[in-house]
This record gives structure tokens, C-alpha cells and sequence, in this order.
């Protein structure tokens, strides 16, 4: 059997839960009978407090003998794929190591160990002292990938973090504008950069992320919603920081529509603002405490230049727009750009690691 092609699916399947069950990982489980390799079941995590992806494949399988499409099989010879390590506790829903025990599988086979505390290795052990076969570590690199976000923030206790900016031919982000409070008011002169498409991109970003950050300069100057139109899945937290209390209260990112919350981060404040001494490790740290396992910062430039300046990231997008030059502004945060990049509307669309 090659655990390779199946981890490999339980990876595929598992992004189907991408814009819906953050802060939870996204994972995959596939149920294989050994004699004849024929796939019984599969399964994936579909959505935040719901059923692991073991317990969905466990369903699927049951379905499909109450349907006859599969006669009853011993499960102690067939193998359960997933790309992350069982779980062993009491959370949202209960143990899948407990369920895989009960259900007699003989083999399991896990992409990668579950950095979660609660988890941690202790999934793997219940299994192999209930006497199941169990083997680790397969296709580890792409289901570390999959889940970087989770993983930051258990590893490091800290969010993922992408910084995003769109900018001229020139070097600039914006023209110059007044900074004078907008009182709420939206004040629509920023200088448009982003095409359609690049914006339906950018909306992407604000769905695989659950927070998005923005300067106090932004909110009074664009008066931004910072909400997820363009795209599938929710609108991301949104994240501010006032130093000197001068966002007025009525600003665009406080604005509340019922219909819209439902589909932000049940449980989780839709909107923080930090005040006065909050450096960039502070709210790193205070959003993890939150649980937000990733923020996208769109800006401004003086919030970027001073995340870049932390060197607390992990991953930059850059649109550059070849046919907008104008001579003066506001300057974009100065960075090397790599030679490949995306092309999307004739915008260069560039990414680059820390
Ligand atoms: C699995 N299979 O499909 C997922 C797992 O609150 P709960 O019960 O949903 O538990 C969330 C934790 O369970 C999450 O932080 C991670 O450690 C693990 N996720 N485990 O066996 C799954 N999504
Ligand atoms: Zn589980």
C-alpha cells in the first residue's frame, strides 16, 4: 500500500474545510481496506465545532452499509489514513482515538502529531496501547503546510502573520492625503490600486485569515469595513490600534449587521482595539490568547514598516501595478522584490517567506 497517495488524499479532502474551521486544523481521513485496497470511506472536518474528520468518515462508512452499496467489513483489516493525529480528549466533541478503538480498526496510519497541548502524542499512545498498528510521520512536510497557521500558533504562540500591500509602478501606496479624522464618514479618496481580480484575491487572504489588521491612519483616513465580500467563507476578526483614542466610534469597523456576525468567529470579539502601550509582541501574544491563529496586515505603511522592523512575520504579498505612476505620495515599505511573480489583470502579484 502507498501511505504516500493516501495522506496525499486526506490532504485534498481536508481543504474542502478551509474557510470554515479555523482555529481548528483542517484534516482529512480516509478508511482503506488492506486486501484489496478498495476506499470504504472518507472524511474531513467541515466546520468549526463539528465532527472530526475520523468521526465523518466512521458516518460515511456506517451510511453506506445501511445502504448496501458495501457489505459489513472487519475493520481490523483495513487501514484509517488522516493527516493529523487523533485526538484524545474532551473538547468540542469527544476523543477520536477512543472512537477509532471502539470502531476495532487494526492500522492507522497519521500524516503529522497534534501540536495541541491536550494532544501532543497522547492520541498516538492511546491507539498503540489499545493494540493498533500505528505508523507517524507520513508526507509530514505537506501536512505541516496545510496546517501553518494552526501550528504557529501552538509552536510559537503567536499568530501567523501576512503582511499585504498594494502599490504603484512608483513605490507608492497612496497619494497624500489629510489626516484629519473622518468623523465615520467614509471618505473614499484613497488612490485605487487593485483590480477586480486582485481584489477578489485579497478577500481570499481576509477568508483563510481569521484576523486583519489596520493602522489607526487607515480607519480614519479610509474608513474601512475590513469585512469578506469577495470571497467564500467569513469575515475575519477585525483589528485596530487607537494609541491615542481618537477612532471615533462610529467608524466603519465597529458597524455590527446581525446577518453578517453570524458568519464571523462564533464566540470570539469580532472587533479589538489595542490602546496605548500595545507593541507589536503584546498583541501578538494577547491575540493567540484569543485563540486567532492568524492576521493578515493591510496596511498602512508606518504599521508595516514597524512589523517589518520586529521581523515577527512570516509571509508578504505584494501587488505591484505596472500602468500607476504618480510621481509623489505616500511611500510603500521598502523591501527586495524576488524576481518570479503572478501575473493577474497585468498586475504583479509577488510573495515572499521569511
Ligand atoms: C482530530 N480530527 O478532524 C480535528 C482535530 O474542540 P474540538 O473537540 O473540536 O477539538 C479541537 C482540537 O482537536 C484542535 O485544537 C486539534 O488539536 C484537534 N483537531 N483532531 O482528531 C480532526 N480537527
Ligand atoms: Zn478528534
Amino acid at each position: 500500500m502507498n501511505y504516500a497517495n493516501y495522506i496525499a488524499k486526506c490532504i485534498e479532502i481536508a481543504r474542502r474545510g478551509e474557510y470554515y474551521v479555523a482555529p481548528n486544523p483542517m484534516v482529512g481521513a480516509v478508511l482503506v481496506r488492506n486486501s484489496d485496497e478498495c476506499v470504504l470511506a472518507e472524511g474531513w472536518h467541515e466546520q468549526f465545532g463539528g465532527p472530526h474528520a475520523e468521526v465523518n468518515c466512521f458516518r460515511n462508512y456506517e451510511s453506506r452499509i445501511a445502504k448496501h452499496e458495501w457489505p459489513a467489513v472487519d475493520l481490523r483489516d483495513c487501514t484509517l489514513f488522516v493527516s493529523l493525529e487523533p485526538c484524545c480528549h474532551y473538547g468540542k466533541t469527544p476523543p477520536c482515538a477512543k472512537l477509532i478503538i471502539e470502531k476495532g480498526v487494526g492500522h492507522v496510519v497519521v500524516g503529522m502529531s497534534d501540536p495541541n497541548p491536550l494532544v501532543a502524542g497522547k492520541g498516538v499512545q492511546m491507539l498503540r496501547e489499545a493494540g493498533i498498528k500505528v505508523e507517524t510521520g507520513v508526507l509530514e512536510k505537506e501536512c505541516r503546510e496545510l496546517n501553518k497557521r494552526f501550528l504557529c500558533l501552538h509552536e510559537k504562540k503567536r499568530p501567523y502573520v501576512v503582511l499585504k500591500w498594494a502599490q504603484t509602478a512608483d513605490g507608492f501606496v497612496d497619494k497624500k492625503r489629510a489626516t484629519g479624522a473622518s468623523n465615520g464618514k467614509h471618505l473614499n479618496g484613497a488612490l485605487p490600486i487593485s483590480t477586480e481580480k486582485t481584489k477578489a484575491l485579497v478577500h481570499k487572504m481576509r477568508a483563510e485569515n481569521m484576523a486583519i489588521m489596520v493602522g489607526t491612519r487607515t480607519v480614519l483616513l479610509d474608513n474601512p469595513r475590513l469585512r469578506n465580500t469577495h470571497w467564500e467563507g467569513r469575515d475575519p476578526i477585525r483589528v485596530t490600534i487607537d494609541r491615542h483614542g481618537i477612532i471615533p466610534s462610529n467608524a466603519r469597523i465597529f458597524e455590527s449587521e446581525t446577518q453578517e456576525e453570524k458568519k464571523s468567529y462564533n464566540g470570539i470579539e469580532p472587533v479589538i482595539v489595542y490602546r496605548e502601550q500595545s507593541d507589536w509582541p503584546f498583541i501578538l501574544s494577547d491575540l493567540a490568547g484569543r485563540n486567532i491563529h492568524s492576521v493578515l496586515v493591510e496596511g498602512g505603511p508606518r504599521l508595516l514598516d514597524s512589523i517589518l522592523k520586529s521581523g515577527i512575520w512570516d509571509e508578504m504579498h505584494i501587488e505591484v501595478a505596472p500602468e500607476i505612476k504618480i510621481g509623489e505620495g505616500v511611500s510603500a515599505p521598502e523591501v527586495a522584490l524576488p524576481e518570479a511573480f503572478e501575473s493577474v489583470d497585468g498586475h504583479r502579484l509577488y510573495t515572499i517567506y521569511q
